[in-house]
């Protein structure tokens, strides 16, 4: 494509590739091979030196691969951008970089049941330490920053209960200490949001979720300045090993040709089913940026996010069992993890993502038993609300 910034979503169809460069395909081919051949030992040397530009192996980089980073980066006005294995490859792979042994990382108030567990893990295995923050104004989160603090790390929304964190608030904080601010974009994608034009340093994402949106693809990306994302490459990337397979890159592209068009439908369906549920009797408490009681979050969101995206959380007036049976009531709503697919899933954070998270923590984290999670699909928003009616009045 020609040098010229178009709109996202004409980026998002065509940045990071060239066909030209390809016989003219149209559609970025797919490099499905694990190596590539030298045309002799002498240049087989250059390569590995750095001193000549080309493939080697494709868990050093692939041109397939290549395309959907070049893309990414792009998208979320970025230097250069990595992809991985899966989202939790990417969150590793990042934090790994970004500490050493006796550091300490500040948190969000919740995140991803996985992400607290690799959290953990770094605390008892390598003592890198962590603190999670409400991160509710620039004074609370300069008094939680430790002396051996090596990263801020935000989700927003958080999942699974949807509070924001003001972005430009806490990169602002971090540049006074020279600390990088990672934020994990998976809710939003970079057509709601993009941190790095807000001040933070690093994106990523579980890229399984809004950027595939066909739940057919397990993977994660990684956003940042050149030099951060070489590093990457060249340490906790390359060594761990937690690379993307060529043809999931692929399946990734053809995917983020049509995220605008179903973001924007995700968050039409949404919006109509938090109309929907916020007068519900049978309904407690609903979490959605724009509409919950989290102070300051309908500001942050008109500050931060084009849209409030896609996902509704919900707690259930009763008990834990009043939320499975509405569960299992439900006829054309999936129950599963996962998010961001063209079909509506709903899932139950205390037994399922956070199940890793002990009780008290979850408390902490504001996810009660009753709490659900609803990844809004692309199906017709009467039908989802159709299947939540019968389904509610069967409790
Ligand atoms: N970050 C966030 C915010 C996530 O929601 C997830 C997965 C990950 C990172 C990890 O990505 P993965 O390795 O699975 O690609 N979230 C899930 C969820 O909410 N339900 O199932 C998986």
């Amino acid at each position: 494509m020609e040098n010229k910034n178009y709109r996202f979503e004409t980026e998002a169809i065509h940045s990071g590739y060239h066909s030209d460069e390809h016989k003219g395909s149209l559609v970025p081919p797919l490099y499905q091979t694990s190596t590539f051949t030298f045309s002799s030992a002498e240049q087989g040397e250059r390569r590995f030196a750095g001193q000549e530009e080309g493939f080697i192996y494709s868990r050093l980089g692939n041109p397939t691969v290549k395309v959907l980073e070049d893309r990414m980066a792009h998208l979320e006005r970025g230097e250069a951008g990595l992809a991985f294995s899966s989202g939790m490859a990417a969150v590793s792979a990042v934090l790994t970089a970004l500490t050493k042994t006796g550091d300490h990382i500040l948190c969000s108030q919740g995140v991803y049941g996985c992400t607290f567990g690799l959290l953990e893990l770094l605390k008892s295995k390598y003592n890198i330490d962590h603190d999670f923050s409400a991160m509710t104004s620039s004074e609370t989160l300069e008094n939680e920053l430790r002396p051996n603090t090596s990263c801020i790390y935000i989700e927003t929304p958080i999942n699974p209960t949807m509070q924001l964190v003001d972005l430009e608030m806490a990169a602002s904080v971090a540049k006074q200490r020279g600390i990088p601010v990672v934020v994990d974009n998976t809710f939003c994608s970079p057509y709601l949001q993009t941190p790095i034009s807000h001040g933070c340093d690093i994106v990523m994402h579980s890229a399984t979720k809004y950027i595939c949106g066909h739940g057919d693809v397990i993977a994660g990306l990684v956003i940042g300045t050149s030099e951060f994302i070489k590093r990457v490459a060249k340490t906790t990337q390359k060594d761990f090993g937690g690379t993307i397979s060529p043809f999931d890159a692929w399946l990734l592209l053809r995917g983020l040709k049509t995220l605008p068009v179903r973001m924007d439908r995700h968050c039409e369906n949404a919006s109509m089913l938090v109309e929907y549920l916020k007068t519900h009797p049978k309904v407690e408490t609903l979490y959605f940026p724009g509409f919950s009681d989290y102070e300051n979050d309908t500001k942050i969101m008109h500050k931060q996010m084009k849209k409030p995206g896609g996902l509704i959380s919900f707690t259930i007036k009763g008990t834990k069992e009043t939320a499975q049976l509405f569960m299992n009531h439900l006829r054309l709503i999936k129950i599963a993890v996962s998010l961001g697919d063209a079909e509506t899933l709903i899932q139950h954070p205390a037994t399922m993502t956070h199940a890793v998270v002990p009780k008290e923590e979850r408390r902490k984290m504001g996810i009660e038993d009753t709490l659900l999670r609803l990844s809004v699909g692309l199906e017709a928003w009467e039908d989802i609300k159709e299947d939540l009616e019968q389904a509610l009045q069967n409790i």
